[in-house]
C-alpha cells in the first residue's frame, strides 16, 4: 500500500493544551506521525511519497468559505497583538449567546470558529494543515486512479472539524475532504468509516443531512467522553440524510470481542449501502494503553481489524486521525494497514 506523508506537518509543535485542570504540550505531537512513517518503512508496507499542492476548492465545499479562509489568518492577526507561543481560544457563542455575527478580534475570532480549545496555532501551524488536507487529497487521486487502498498520514488530524468550526486538535477535515473530492470525481456514493476512540462530530455534522455520504462512527459515550455533545445512537441524519449516520457509542472498558460486534454491525451496514469508496477515519486510541483514553484494544487485535475493512472489498483511503501512546501507535496503525493487505 502507498502512503502519502508530508514533512511540513512538524511545524505544528510546541503547541499547549488544558486538560485535567493544567496547561500541558499537547498529545498531539510531531512524533506520532513521525514513528507511524518509520514503522512503515520498518515492515515494508509500500513506496511513501510527498503530496502535491491542491487548491481549497473541495475544502471550501464541506467547509464554509469563510472559515478556510480563516485558517492562514489566525497566527499572523495573532502576533500583529505582540503575542508568540501558542495561539488559542477561550470564549465560544454556545446557548444564550450570537453565533451569527462574525466579531474582529483575533481572541473572538478563534472562539467564533471553535468548539472547544482544542485546535491551538502556532507558527507552523497553517502550513502543516494545508500539507495534511495536500495528503488526504493526494492518497484520494491514488485511489481514484486505481490503487485498491492508499493510506493518508494525516497530520494535523480531521474528524472534529466540522463546516464552521474546529477543534479537538483539529482543522480542515481532511476525510470529509477526500469524500466530497471521491463524489466530484465520478463516485456517487461514499462511506466514511470512522473507528477512532472519539466520536467524529465534525464529519457527522457535515454530512448529516446528505445521502451521498454514509457516516458510521464507533466511539466512546459521549455521554462519558469528549466530545460529550454529539455521538449517540438516535442521531440518524436529517432530511434527505435520514438513514445515512449510524452511531455507536461504547462504554469505558470496552474491549475487542465487544468492539468488534460495533465493527461487524458497521460493516454489515456500510456493505448494504454499496458505496464506491470507503474512507477510514483511522483512530487508534482505542488501544489499552493509550494516555487519554479507556478502551481496551490490544496490538493484536489492530491487524484484524483491517482484515474485517479489506472484507468489504472495496476501494479505500485510510486517513490517520488520533492515537497517543506515541511508540505503539506506529505499530497498531500500521497493523491495520498490514491486516488490510492480508498479512
Ligand atoms: C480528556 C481531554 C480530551 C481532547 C481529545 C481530542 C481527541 C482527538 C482525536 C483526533 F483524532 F482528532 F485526533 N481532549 N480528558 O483523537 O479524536
Ligand atoms: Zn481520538
Amino acid at each position: 500500500m502507498k502512503t502519502i506523508f508530508s514533512p511540513r506537518h512538524a511545524g505544528h509543535s510546541g503547541n499547549l493544551e488544558l486538560i485535567d485542570g493544567a496547561i500541558v504540550p499537547a498529545f498531539e505531537m510531531p512524533s506520532r506521525a513521525e514513528f507511524i512513517k518509520a514503522r512503515i518503512e520498518e515492515v515494508g508496507l509500500g513506496p511513501i511519497s510527498e503530496p502535491t499542492e491542491h487548491d481549497l476548492t473541495t475544502a471550501k465545499k464541506v467547509h464554509k468559505p469563510a472559515f478556510i479562509d480563516f485558517l492562514p489568518q489566525v497566527y499572523p492577526e495573532w502576533e500583529k497583538t505582540g503575542r508568540t507561543g501558542t495561539a488559542m481560544p477561550f470564549t465560544w457563542p454556545t446557548r444564550g449567546l450570537r453565533g451569527d455575527v462574525e466579531p474582529k478580534t483575533i481572541d473572538a475570532r478563534l472562539g467564533f470558529y471553535s468548539f472547544d480549545g482544542g485546535a491551538t496555532f502556532v507558527k507552523g501551524t497553517w502550513n502543516a494543515i494545508k500539507s495534511s488536507h495536500d495528503t488526504a487529497l493526494s492518497a484520494a487521486a491514488l485511489v481514484q486512479a486505481g490503487e485498491r487502498a492508499a493510506f493518508a498520514l494525516c497530520r494535523p488530524p480531521g474528524h472534529h472539524a466540522g463546516s464552521n468550526f474546529m477543534g479537538g486538535y483539529c482543522f480542515i477535515n481532511n476525510a470529509a475532504v477526500a469524500a466530497q473530492w471521491f463524489l466530484d470525481n465520478g463516485a456517487k456514493r461514499v462511506a466514511i468509516l470512522d473507528v477512532d476512540y472519539h466520536h467524529g462530530n465534525g464529519t457527522q455534522e457535515i454530512f448529516y443531512a446528505r445521502a451521498d455520504v454514509k457516516v458510521i462512527n464507533l466511539h466512546a459515550d459521549p455521554l462519558v467522553e469528549y466530545p460529550f455533545f454529539l455521538g449517540h445512537a438516535d442521531e440518524t441524519g436529517q432530511g434527505a440524510g435520514e438513514g445515512f449516520n449510524h452511531n455507536f457509542p461504547m462504554p469505558f472498558g470496552t474491549n475487542y470481542a465487544e468492539w468488534a460486534e460495533s465493527l461487524e454491525e458497521g460493516c454489515r451496514r456500510l456493505a448494504a449501502y454499496a458505496p464506491d469508496v470507503v474512507v477510514v477515519s483511522l483512530g487508534v486510541d482505542t488501544f489499552e494503553k493509550d494516555p487519554i483514553s479507556k478502551f481496551r484494544l490490544t496490538t493484536d487485535d489492530y491487524p484484524r481489524i483491517g482484515r474485517r475493512i479489506a472484507a468489504l472489498g472495496l476501494p479505500t483511503l485510510f486517513v490517520m486521525e488520533g492515537g497517543y501512546a506515541v511508540a505503539e501507535i506506529a505499530v497498531n496503525a500500521v497493523g491495520v494497514l498490514q491486516g488490510f493487505e492480508g498479512s
